[in-house]
C-alpha cells in the first residue's frame, strides 16, 4: 500500500474505445484525468480478443470515431471488416495521436472504489494496493470483458492447454497437428471455428445452441469506395445517429408479410448476398412480429441446409429454439461450409452433454472425444461482469453487488442511485450492445463530459440519478425490451441467461439508439432532470 493517495479530478477504468475518448474529452475541460487500464496496451477488447479470425461484425468505415474529422479523414480501412490487429492499430494510432498514453496506468487493475461522502470524493485502491482519489468515477470496462469459463468438471486435469477466446496469448496459438475442441457457438465461435479448422489436423466443435448465421462477404476496402465513405461522412454520422442500431443504413418500412412470398424470397436473396448484420433490416418488423420473424428465420434454415452437405449434421446446426436475431446473430466467412470438411466433427451437447473433462479430453454422456487444445468460445458475464468486479461501494458503504442482487437498476444505463459522481460508460439500461458500440460509446463520453462541464460551470460538486428515476427507467427498459421479440430468447446473455446463477433480467435498452439518445438529450436540457445536484 506504501504510496500516497493520488489525487485527481476523474478516474476512468479502462482504455478500449471508451477509456480513450473520455480522457480526450476530460483533458479538453482541463480537469486533472487518469485512465486505470488492466492490460499492458491499449485497445479493451481489441487488445483481449486475439483468438484466430477475430474481427469486428461491423464494417470498418463506421466502426470508428467520428469526433475528429482529421483523423477519420486520414485512417485508412484496409478491409471491409476490420480484423482485430487492425483495429488494435487504429486505437493505438489514435493513443498516440491525441498524446494519451501519459495519463494511462497500464497494468492496473481497480480492485475497490469507494465513495468519501464527506470529503465528495471517490477512493479508489488497485490491486497492486496503489491508491487514487478522484471528484469522478467513470467506468469504461466495455461490456464483454469479463470473461465466462464454463465450471465443467475436470478442467484442471487436462494435459492439454486450453484458452479462453476472450484471453488470446499475445503470441497466438499453433494447432498444426493437433486435435482441437471448441466449446460454443456464438459470434466468436462461428469467427473462428473455419480458421482453426484450417490448422488443426481434426476439429470438434461442441454446440449447445444452433445459430443463425449470414456471411459477412469480407473483401478489401475499394479505392473508389474509400472516398465514397470520406467524401460522405457527414451524412454517414447522421445517419448512424438517427438510427435503431448505430448503424448508417436505414431498416426497410415494409413489413415482411406487407409483399408476395417471391418478392419476399428476392429481398432475403439480395440481402443473404449482400452480407453482413443489415439483413436484419431488410424488414421493418422482423425483430416485432412473430410471423415477420418466422419467414427470414425459415430462409435461414434453408440456407444452412443446402450448404452442409450432410442432412445429419445440417438438422443439428438448424437453430429452433430461438427466432432470427433474438440472439446477437453472428456473420460468418465459411461458418457452415466448414461441416463440409472430413476433418471436422460436430458434438450437439444438448443431445448428448458434457459430463467432464478428462486428462486427454472431453467426455459427453456418449463417448469420450481425445483432444490436446480446448477453446472456450463460452462469451462473456455481459454488462454487469466488468462493474461487478471491482468492489464499489457508495453511499453509506453500500455495495453496487448488494444493490444489484436482483439484475442491474439503473438511470439512462449512465448512473446508479446511492453512487454519486459514478457514471457508467454503455451500462446496463443504455443501448450498447445491440447498437454499433462506437457510436453508443461517444454519445455516452459527450453526455458525461457536458455533464461535468455544467456542474463546474455552475460551482455544483455532485450529482445522482433519484430511486425514482432510476425505477421509471428500469420499467422502460423492460417495456422496451417486450415491444420487441429480443426475450424470447430464453438462453441469451442479453439476459444474463448464460451465466449459471445470474438474475434474469433483460441488460441493454431496446428502444433504439436515436430514441435514447434524444431522452438523454431531453434530460440534460431540462437541468438534468432524474438527478440531483449538489
Ligand atoms: O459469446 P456468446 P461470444 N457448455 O455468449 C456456449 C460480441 N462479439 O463470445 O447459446 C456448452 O454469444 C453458448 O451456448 P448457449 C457479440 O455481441 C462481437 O460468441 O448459451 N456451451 C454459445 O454458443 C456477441 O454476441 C464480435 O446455449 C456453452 C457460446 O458458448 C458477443 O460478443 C465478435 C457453455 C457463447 O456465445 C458474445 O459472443 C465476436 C457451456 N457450459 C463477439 N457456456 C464483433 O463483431 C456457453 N456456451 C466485434
Amino acid at each position: 500500500m506504501g504510496e500516497a493517495e493520488r489525487d485527481l479530478d476523474a478516474v476512468v477504468v479502462g482504455a478500449g474505445f471508451s477509456g480513450l475518448y473520455m480522457l480526450h474529452r476530460l483533458r479538453g475541460l482541463g480537469l486533472r484525468a487518469a485512465v486505470l487500464e488492466a492490460g499492458d496496451g491499449v485497445g479493451g477488447t481489441w487488445y483481449w480478443n486475439r483468438y484466430p479470425g477475430a474481427r469486428c461484425d461491423s464494417e470498418s468505415y463506421y466502426y470508428s470515431y467520428s469526433f475528429d474529422e482529421d483523423l477519420q479523414q486520414e485512417w485508412e480501412w484496409s478491409e471491409r471488416y476490420p480484423g482485430q490487429p487492425e483495429i488494435l492499430r487504429y486505437l493505438d494510432h489514435v493513443a498516440d495521436r491525441f498524446d494519451l498514453r501519459r495519463d494511462i496506468r497500464f497494468g492496473t487493475r481497480v480492485a475497490e472504489a469507494a465513495f468519501d461522502a464527506d470529503a465528495g470524493r471517490w477512493r479508489l485502491r488497485t490491486t497492486d494496493g496503489e491508491r487514487f482519489t478522484a471528484r469522478f468515477f467513470i467506468t469504461a470496462v466495455g461490456c464483454l470483458s469479463a470473461a465466462n469459463v464454463p465450471d465443467i468438471p475436470g478442467l484442471d486435469s487436462f494435459r492439454g492447454r486450453w484458452f479462453h477466446t476472450g484471453r488470446w496469448p499475445h503470441e497466438g496459438v499453433d494447432f498444426t497437428g493437433l486435435r482441437v475442441g471448441v466449446v460454443g457457438t456464438g459470434s466468436t465461435g462461428i469467427q473462428a471455428i473455419p480458421v482453426i479448422a484450417e490448422q488443426a489436423r481434426h476439429l470438434t466443435v461442441f454446440q449447445r445452441t444452433a445459430n443463425y448465421s449470414i456471411p459477412a462477404r469480407n473483401g478489401p476496402m475499394e479505392a473508389a469506395f474509400q472516398r465514397e465513405v470520406k467524401d460522405g461522412y457527414e451524412a454517414i454520422r447522421r445517419t448512424q445517429r438517427a438510427s435503431t442500431n448505430g448503424h448508417p443504413f436505414d431498416v426497410s418500412e415494409r413489413p415482411a408479410l406487407s409483399v408476395s412470398e417471391e418478392e419476399r424470397r428476392a429481398v432475403y436473396e439480395a440481402a443473404w448476398e449482400r452480407g453482413g448484420l443489415r439483413f436484419r433490416a431488410a424488414f421493418a418488423d422482423l425483430l416485432t412480429s412473430k410471423e415477420a420473424n418466422d419467414t427470414a428465420s425459415e430462409f435461414l434454415r434453408a440456407k444452412i441446409r443446402e450448404i452442409v452437405r450432410d442432412p445429419a449434421t445440417a438438422e443439428k446446426l438448424v437453430p429452433r429454439d430461438h427466432p432470427f436475431a433474438t440472439k446477437r446473430p453472428p456473420i460468418d466467412t465459411d461458418y457452415f461450409e466448414t461441416y463440409n470438411r472430413d476433418d471436422v466433427t460436430l458434438v450437439d451437447v444438448r443431445e448428448t452433454p458434457i459430463v467432464e473433462i478428462t486428462a486427454d479430453g472431453l467426455r459427453t454422456t456418449a463417448e469420450t472425444h481425445a483432444l490436446d487444445r480446448l477453446v472456450f468460445a463460452t462469451g462473456f458475464d455481459a454488462l454487469t461482469g466488468p462493474l461487478l468486479a471491482m468492489d464499489i461501494r457508495g453511499t453509506g458503504g453500500r455495495t453496487l453487488r448488494e444493490k444489484w442482487a436482483e439484475g442491474p437498476r439503473t438511470y439512462l444505463g449512465l448512473q446508479v442511485a446511492g453512487f454519486p459522481n459514478m457514471f457508467t460508460i454503455t451500462g446496463p439500461g443504455s443501448p450498447s450492445v445491440l447498437t454499433n458500440m462506437p457510436t453508443s460509446i461517444e454519445q455516452h463520453v459527450d453526455w458525461i463530459a457536458d455533464c461535468i462541464a455544467h456542474l463546474r460551470e455552475r460551482g455544483l460538486e455532485r450529482i445522482e440519478a433519484t430511486e425514482e428515476a432510476e425505477r421509471a427507467w428500469g420499467e422502460h427498459v423492460e417495456e422496451a425490451a417486450h415491444a420487441t421479440l429480443l426475450p424470447l430468447a430464453a438462453t441469451s446473455w442479453y439476459l444474463g441467461a448464460n451465466v449459471p446463477g445470474k438474475p434474469r433480467v433483460f441488460l441493454p435498452y431496446a428502444g433504439g439508439f436515436a430514441a435514447y439518445a434524444r431522452r438523454c438529450a431531453e434530460v440534460a436540457e431540462s437541468g438534468y432532470e432524474g438527478f440531483i445536484r449538489t
